[in-house]
């Protein structure tokens, strides 16, 4: 890079004065103070009890839990996009124990997971083995960086003693249920004491003494938070797993590796974070969170109020759900979903007479036509089935069901556009309303019966009709009858919020549905075929009924296999069924154990599943607390005072936490699902884990590709008039994202060599605002290694080494240097408590190219704030300075400086206010102020209106700052 960047090269210049700040005095320092800090712990924050109990002063703080998205440890190691954030929390956590907080920021590693699994099945090397290889790489690269971090609390998602409470968690989900009126969890136990009373129904009409050992468990099942079922899941042959639905991408494949996903039933384990939907929607108001990031956790929630409706057919029903039963008086036919259970009941064995043959895909009976239509709809994703643009497809079942406001006969369909998934899986389609159902009614014909009026003058013949109308601000029209019930209703005239009430009510006061609240989430699929993730807790007996391992049988650690990889299929392949590789370990999955259940010893089989990623992630933050506790998930004294709720908040949580904008529905929902399951069952104080959260935006880089489009080495690329060159050859330049295959990563060490961390630290920072993505310019990080230098030069003379500042007396410090300064204080600390930490920096700058100008040696006590303004964002060189400056102690756990307020108003001149050429007041203004506010000001004036005495006014003439004339009418 310095070969082609003589920028670059220029400030470590051979020439230059022996004790100027230079790249190798900065790896020195730099090098020194990381020793420094960590012989003397000086990042420990100490506990209230417990083995990292420390100093009461500082415990006696006032608390900040500043936490980074711990990073996955990736083969790759670092580029300069990643630390970002992390130099944002490590500046925001120096600022706060400058101001008087004691201060826990560590960092630790997310290290369970695919990445690691599929370089072993390339490779043929243990994941743990490059896994910590991965970690021990990552780790030179960070502390490279200076982070202030407290080491004694870092761990990996991997490390046994880790993952045993991990495991513990799962058992403490397995063993609780949700109970919907107390709207919390409770212990399992609870549920069956309910049973053994009597005081709760088992279903059926038998009682919980007649059930069977696998009955019982059977029923527990539908109530435990976490569960196994058939439902059909996201099977992905490629990668030889199942997936969770975030795990899937809008057009249906795996988010990692591009694989097709197929629906397909196997026993799997699930979360049922749908206990929780209310809680997480309702909960997301009290957090300091992002809009954008809350508004996408709501969408995936996606809460609809609604009604379900019973659609009476032969003696039985179809309930549907609706988001608009003010629109039943439209629904000219039915849907359902073809997987839907009820399809065989109610399909004939022959076509009902007068079937149009467009209803029946040519099939000759509705069985086969059925048959044929579930089978191609089987093939495809949800994505697939509901892509917008698609032709609606679907059959005929031959039978038909009761509209129950009017007592009309609807045709029953399967379609593949109404999925099992949602509501009811069955649906009344309203043409006029619904788009879909638009669709689908030209293309078979159907009634399309206009139902809510028109207010874009389109018209109430939907012959015409390009597309449905379904607005909430319109009124019903065509929408009165007598239900089967012989209760009559009309919404003709009502606008559609109320037109919803009132059918709702009808619904309800004839039996015919009720009023509903539908969400979208679904449950977490929580169990993946693969190797490197935490083994689940879980054995099964004879029966195949599963039994939770005691906790002291914790951890269980993941065995060693001699083929660990996955087998994969063919993606295509929808028919497979995965084979986990810890299914291959015999002696581990055959086991005899006495479970402590008092049924003393017996033979089992584990479970060969693996969690999730995400699970090592859902609790991460309060292993911090308490990291090394291996009697407790995390001692309560310890929990509250870290993660306590908060005066005037509902809950308490990590104070800030900081990362990437695409977890928002991942990491971020199961992790609030799994405080609160905590909170519920009292192990925790706070039902939310994160209080505030911030997203940084990207570092972008530029792409540079030749005329065959093929990226070329980003740093060889030469700059010629505006036009780039590789080679000779030109090449394009486009903003891209930043990584290896772009040929474009640069990696912090690289930077760190070239001007140190300090500067690396400070560019980062100075991009611009933390949230806004930006590019990265290498030959502009020269900008603040100068600022360093300047700010070096001020303290030290460059060719003695020695101090060069001034003692001086307060009071003999020249105005204008007081007044910079304590701008400057005033600003920088504003701006590191908001997170502007550009604008802090254009601070610094400032008042340190005030001091050089101002020429002279710089006072002391000026440099020493100075020195201290700079301490979070250039730890290291604020340290040596400070040393140099006389103190014996580390700059880290100073007082931040406190502006005087005297110093930071502006100046002001004063401006004459004359009334037809007499001067009536005087104002003290702004000297910027402009002509328009200096009219206002001046018309506001007491003194003026007093004057004025009611006059009206012909003409203001404004010279601001210093002149207002008034002529009155
Ligand atoms: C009649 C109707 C009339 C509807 C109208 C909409 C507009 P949200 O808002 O996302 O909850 N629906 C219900 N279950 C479905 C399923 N399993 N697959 C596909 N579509 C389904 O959407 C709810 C609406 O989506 C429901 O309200 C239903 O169509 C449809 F003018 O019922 B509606």
């Amino acid at each position: 890079m310095s070969e082609t960047n003589p920028a670059a090269t220029a400030p470590v210049s051979a020439d230059a004065a022996p004790h100027r700040y230079t790249a190798a005095m900065a790896a020195e320092i730099e090098a020194r103070w990381q020793d420094f800090w960590d012989a003397e712990g000086t990042y420990a924050a100490p506990n209230p009890k417990g083995d990292l109990a420390g100093d009461p002063e500082l415990v006696a703080k006032p608390k900040k839990f500043i936490m980074d998205m711990f990073p996955y440890p990736s083969g790759a190691g670092l580029h300069v996009g990643h630390p970002l954030g992390y130099i944002a929390t490590d500046v925001s956590a120096r600022f706060q124990r400058m101001t008087g907080h004691n201060v826990l920021h560590t960092l630790g590693f997310d290290a369970f997971g695919l990445p690691a699994e599929q370089y072993a099945v390339q490779t043929g090397t243990h994941p743990r083995v490059s896994t910590e290889a991965n970690m021990e790489n990552m780790k030179s690269q960070l502390r490279r960086l200076g982070l202030g971090h407290d080491k004694r609390r870092s761990f990996a998602t991997i490390d046994p003693e880790y993952y045993k409470w991990t495991q513990w968690i799962f058992l403490q989900i397995f063993n609780s249920w949700y109970d919907d009126e107390a709207k919390r969890a409770r212990p399992i136990a609870e549920l069956v004491a309910q049973f053994e009373s009597g005081a709760r129904g088992v279903r059926g009409d038998r009682s919980w003494g007649e059930l069977t050992e696998a009955e019982r468990a059977d029923v527990l099942g539908e109530y435990r938070l976490a569960y196994a079922s058939d439902a059909p899941v996201n099977w992905c042959p490629g990668l030889g797993t199942v997936l969770a639905n975030e795990e899937v991408t809008a057009d249906g494949r795996s988010e990692r590796g591009n694989f097709p996903v197929f629906k397909s039933k196997l026993r799997q384990w699930n979360m049922r974070i749908t206990a929780y939907a209310d809680r997480l929607l309702d909960d997301l108001d009290a957090l300091d969170w992002p809009e954008a990031i809350k508004l996408q956790q709501r969408n995936w929630i996606g809460r609809s109020e609604g009604a379900r409706v019973d659609f009476p057919i032969d003696g039985e029903r179809i309930t549907v759900f609706t988001t608009r039963p003010d629109t039943l008086f439209g629904a000219t036919y039915m849907v359902l979903a073809p997987e839907h259970p009820l399809v065989e009941k109610f399909t004939p064995d022959a076509w009902p007479e007068g079937t149009r043959d467009a209803w029946t895909g040519g099939h000759a009976t509705p069985a086969e036509a059925v048959a044929a239509y579930r089978a191609q709809a089987a093939s495809k994703s949800d994505v697939e089935r509901q892509a917008e643009a698609k032709d609606k497809t679907g059959v005929f079942i031959g039978a038909y069901a009761t509209n129950p406001v009017n007592g009309e006969r609807v045709p029953v369909f399967v379609a593949d556009y109404v999925l099992m998934g949602y509501g009811t899986g069955a649906i009344m389609a309203v043409p006029a309303g619904d788009q879909r159902d638009l669709e689908f009614a030209r293309a078979f014909e159907l009634p399309i019966r206009c139902i809510v009026e028109p207010t874009d003058g389109r018209g109430t013949d939907t012959s015409t009709w390009e597309d449905a109308f379904g607005s909430y601000d319109a009124k019903i029209i065509n929408s009165a009858g007598t239900g089967s019930s012989g209760e009559g209703v009309t919404l003709d005239g009502l606008p559609v919020v109320e037109a919803k009430e009132r059918i709702t009510e009808w619904l309800e006061r004839t039996g015919a549905g009720a009023g509903t609240v539908n969400f979208r989430l679904r449950d977490w699929l929580f169990s993946r075929q693969r190797y490197w993730g935490e083994p689940f807790p879980i054995v099964y007996d004879e029966d195949g009924t599963a039994h939770p391992l005691p906790a002291s049988m914790l951890p269980l650690e993941l065995p060693e296999v001699e083929d660990y990889s996955p087998r994969t299929f063919d993606p295509d392949d929808a028919d497979t069924e995965p084979e986990t590789p810890l299914s291959r370990n015999e002696d581990w999955v055959n086991v005899t154990l006495d479970l402590g259940d008092g049924r003393g010893p017996r033979k089992y089989r584990r479970e060969t599943n693996t969690m999730p990623n995400w699970a090592g992630s859902c609790w991460y933050e309060l292993r911090y607390l308490d990291p090394h506790n291996s009697e407790r998930l995390v001692d309560p004294e310890i929990e509250q005072y870290w993660m306590g709720p908060r005066e005037g908040l509902p809950h308490g949580g990590v104070d800030l936490y900081v990362g990437g904008a695409e977890h928002a529905v991942l990491h971020l929902l199961y992790a609030r699902f799994w405080s609160k399951v905590l909170f519920d069952l009292g192990h925790v104080s706070s039902a939310e884990p994160f209080h505030k959260l911030f997203n940084q935006g990207m570092i972008q880089a530029y792409v540079y590709r030749d005329g065959r489009g093929i990226a070329v080495p980003a740093a060889e690329v030469e700059e010629r008039d505006g036009a780039y060159y590789y080679q000779g050859e030109k090449v394009s330049r486009l903003l891209g994202k930043m990584g290896k295959s772009l040929k474009n990563a640069v990696t912090p060490d690289e930077i760190c060599a070239e001007y140190g961390a300090d500067t690396l630290r400070l560019y980062e920072m100075a991009m611009g605002p933390l949230d806004v993505s930006r590019p990265w310019d290498t030959r502009a990080v020269v900008g603040q290694f100068r600022l360093l230098q300047r700010l070096w030069r001020n303290v030290v003379d460059e060719n003695t080494g020695e101090l060069s500042v001034a003692d001086v007396a307060e009071g003999d410090i020249d105005a204008d240097t007081l007044r910079a300064l304590h701008k400057a204080v005033d600003g920088v600390r504003q701006d590191l408590e908001g997170m502007r930490f550009n604008t802090a920096i254009a601070k610094v700058t400032e008042l340190n190219n005030h001091l050089t100008k101002a020429g002279g040696p710089v006072p002391r006590s000026v440099a020493e704030r100075l020195v201290l303004l700079v301490a979070p964002l250039a730890p290291h060189v604020a340290e040596e300075l400070w040393r140099k400056l006389g103190h014996e102690s580390s700059v880290v756990h100073e007082d931040f400086p406190v502006a005087d307020p005297a110093y930071v108003v502006d100046e002001t001149v004063t401006c004459v206010v004359q009334i037809k050429g007499k001067v009536k007041a005087r104002l003290e203004v702004a000297p910027s102020i402009s002509d328009d506010d200096l009219e206002k000001a001046a018309l506001a004036d007491e003194k003026v209106v007093a004057a004025l005495g009611g006059a009206g006014i012909r003409k203001v003439i404004v010279r601001a700052p210093k002149l207002v004339n008034i002529v009155p009418a």
